[in-house]
């Protein structure tokens, strides 16, 4: 049912002509300071050079130019990025008698972007331009493939090794760059294929049509991937949404141009209480958002209040629905192309440009209304959801407003099951959630009292999937998490206020112990999601195996190890080695050795991307479709070792 209006789109035109060029300075200051141009020299600044090339490539493809694009990743750490666009042009400059290319290469800021009509539209402001990437190069080649022949340079640290020539014939057009990042600059010059698949991928999104190819060649055999979305932000969207229950047939899209702002908005309504919302300017993520998601949220709200009044789901005395409860259950996908956009906020994650705001209102507040009219039963489902949110959020509020006047909730009352640490200094206070009241017990006597809080949780806590905040509240074991870290959830969630700076989940080394890890680690992305980005929860790992050869124990947390320690000790005599099934094995000095003494346990922070996979993983296995879950256990069914009957 997606809207296809797509209205003519006014494609930047970058006319060539060498006076373009803005030749400001050297390349000098990027080595002395390389941060100011690229934000730091670890592995995000070394992937960022990797953006700025490829972002050059999609910009040839945005403008209508480039319809592939290839990036390899060679061995010895070299990346090759080619498109098929017109390349870079090569004539000779008539003031500064230097080939175009050259100066495109070695000269700050050279590039349409910053003159002349065109503009580009990835990487944006963030586009610090190729002679960046060249002069924080040991070692750079381009080629570029136009008006029938085959033009190559090459530079050292930015420096050209010889003027630009003319080594063939050539039936296509297009540019290539091969560099190698310089290790006197970079901490590691390390590149992560998750990282660049990511990028690569959404970038694909977001320029549909366009073919991303992607082969990392540094071992044998090579690997390949290709990207390539018809639907764009459509296809982005059903992405996120892949493991939920959609509201609506197919995806709502728009796309259409506003005054100088291009608009592309895709969005569905799920079952599900969880809000996804991207946003992109100039292919730019704003993870802060800004005026673009603001013109978007308004445009929702407005809309389906006046349909929901239109239509007579909402009396005279309702109040009207709020923001919040629009947004429940909403995976949307906005990406705004503008010239000069302007970013705000210290990472610059946030779209400051006032235009786009009205733009992706008035473009979303038409393409809803026309929706609405045209899908009436999925109106329904809609309205309906977001009703349901609304009596929901009362109900929340109500729940909450109870819970708190208890002074509960304001951690006045401890609750009883937690064994708390002297210590009042949150930064070396830790609470261990520890699985089932036996294992809780050996964790209480074997703790350091001093800075070790045992919180022991009852079976399975619950299923926080469906739940909505007021009947999570009403759960025992969750409102002890929750007055235990003391520092309220979900919106009202402050991180400054939390009692401990280390969470650490301490289940069984099974699947049911990996199961409430899951379970554990959604609640904390859904209602302390604070806590995770601060990097406060960890995982234990308790040890796998107990090896014991006469009065000598050892410990090892993974096959590997246990066979390297009993080769090790068989030299003394028999090993004998036993597999541990949970931790109530253990006895309270065993647990504390192996598993909460600082000195030698092994903990296992949560980074978003686990807690992420955490989430999504707990959609298929604990969410509403049984699609999802039953592929998801016969893929892994196969790889499941040890599953304990
Ligand atoms: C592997 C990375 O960098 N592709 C690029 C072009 C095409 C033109 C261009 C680039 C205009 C004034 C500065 C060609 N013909 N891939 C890439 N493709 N830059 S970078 O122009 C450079 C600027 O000089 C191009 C006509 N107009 C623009």
């Amino acid at each position: 049912m997606a809207k296809k209006e797509e209205d003519k789109i006014k494609k930047p035109t970058s006319s060539y002509e060498a006076k373009d060029i803005m030749v400001l300075e050297g390349l000098d200051p990027v080595r002395k300071r390389p941060g100011m141009y690229i934000g730091g020299t670890g592995v995000d600044g070394l992937h960022h050079l990797v953006w700025e090339v490829t972002d050059n490539a999609i910009d040839e493809a945005m403008a209508g130019h480039a319809k592939n694009i290839i990036v390899e990743l060679l061995p010895d750490n070299k990346v090759s990025v080619f498109d098929d666009g017109r390349g870079i042009p090569v004539d000779i400059h008539p003031h500064t008698k230097v080939s175009a290319l050259e100066t495109v290469l070695t000269t700050l800021h050279a590039g349409g972007k910053f003159g002349g009509e065109g503009y580009k539209v990835s990487g944006g402001l963030h586009g610090v331009g190729v002679s960046v990437v060249n002069a924080l190069s040991e070692w750079l080649r381009v080629e570029v493939y136009r008006a029938g022949g085959l033009y190559v340079q090459e530079y050292k640290r930015g420096k050209p090794t010889a003027k630009v020539k003319k080594i063939g014939t050539s039936k296509i057009t297009g540019t290539k760059v091969i560099f190698l990042a310089d290790k006197d600059i970079f901490e590691t010059i390390e590149y992560s294929v998750k990282r660049i698949m990511e990028r690569l991928r959404q970038q694909a999104y977001l320029t549909k049509g366009i073919r991303v190819n992607f082969i990392d060649r540094r071992e044998d055999p090579i690997s390949a991937y290709g990207f390539y979305f018809e639907g764009g932000v459509m296809s982005f969207a059903s992405h996120l949404a892949r493991s939920k229950k959609p509201l609506q047939e197919d995806i709502f899209y728009v796309h259409k141009q506003y005054e100088k702002v291009e608009v592309e908005v895709a969005f569905t309504y799920v079952d599900d209480i969880e809000t996804k919302e991207l946003s992109f300017a100039n292919n730019i993520n704003n993870p802060d958002g800004g005026t673009h998601v603001t013109g978007f949220r308004s445009a929702i709200t407005r809309t389906l209040n006046n349909y929901a009044r239109s239509e007579n789901y909402l009396k005279e005395k309702d109040e009207n629905l709020t923001a919040e409860d629009t947004r429940e259950g909403l995976i949307t996908v906005i990406s705004v192309k503008l010239p000069e956009p302007q970013f705000e906020g210290q990472t610059k994650a946030r779209l400051g440009s006032p235009e786009a705001r009205p733009a992706v209102e008035s473009v979303v507040n038409e393409g809803l209304k026309d929706f609405l009219e045209k899908h009436p039963q999925e109106g329904r489902r809609i309205i309906e959801k977001v009703l349901l949110a609304a009596r929901a959020r009362k109900a929340a509020k109500a729940a909450k407003d109870t819970v708190m006047r208890k002074g509960a909730l304001e951690g006045l009352t401890l609750p009883g099951k937690l064994a708390d640490c002297i210590s009042k200094k949150a930064e070396e206070s830790e609470l261990f959630i520890v699985e089932g009241d036996s294992a809780g017990g050996s964790a209480k006597s074997g703790r350091d009292r001093k800075t070790q809080a045992i919180l022991p949780l009852r079976g399975k806590i619950l299923n926080v999937e469906k739940s909505r905040l007021d009947k999570m509240l009403a759960n025992a074991e969750i409102r002890s998490l929750v007055i235990a870290i003391g520092a309220a959830i979900g919106a009202d969630f402050d991180v400054t206020k939390a009692r401990y700076h280390k969470i650490i989940i301490m289940t069984d080394a099974d699947v049911d112990g990996a199961h409430i890890r899951t379970l554990l680690m959604t609640l904390f992305y859904r209602y302390f999601h604070p806590m995770v980005e601060a990097g406060y929860v960890y995982a234990a790992q308790p040890p796998l195996f107990k090896l014991q050869q006469g009065k000598e124990i050892r410990y090892a947390y993974s096959p590997e190890e246990q066979a390297k320690l009993s080769k090790e000790m068989e030299k003394k005599g028999t090993v004998t080695v036993s597999r541990y099934k949970g931790l109530g094995e253990m006895n309270p000095d065993q647990l504390w050795e192996t598993t909460m003494n600082p000195e030698n346990r092994i903990l296992k922070q949560i980074e978003i991307g686990d807690a992420e996979a955490a989430d999504h993983l707990f959609d298929i296995l604990m969410g509403d479709e049984v699609e999802p879950r039953k592929q998801f256990i016969q893929t892994h069914a196969a790889k499941v070792q040890n599953l304990d009957v």
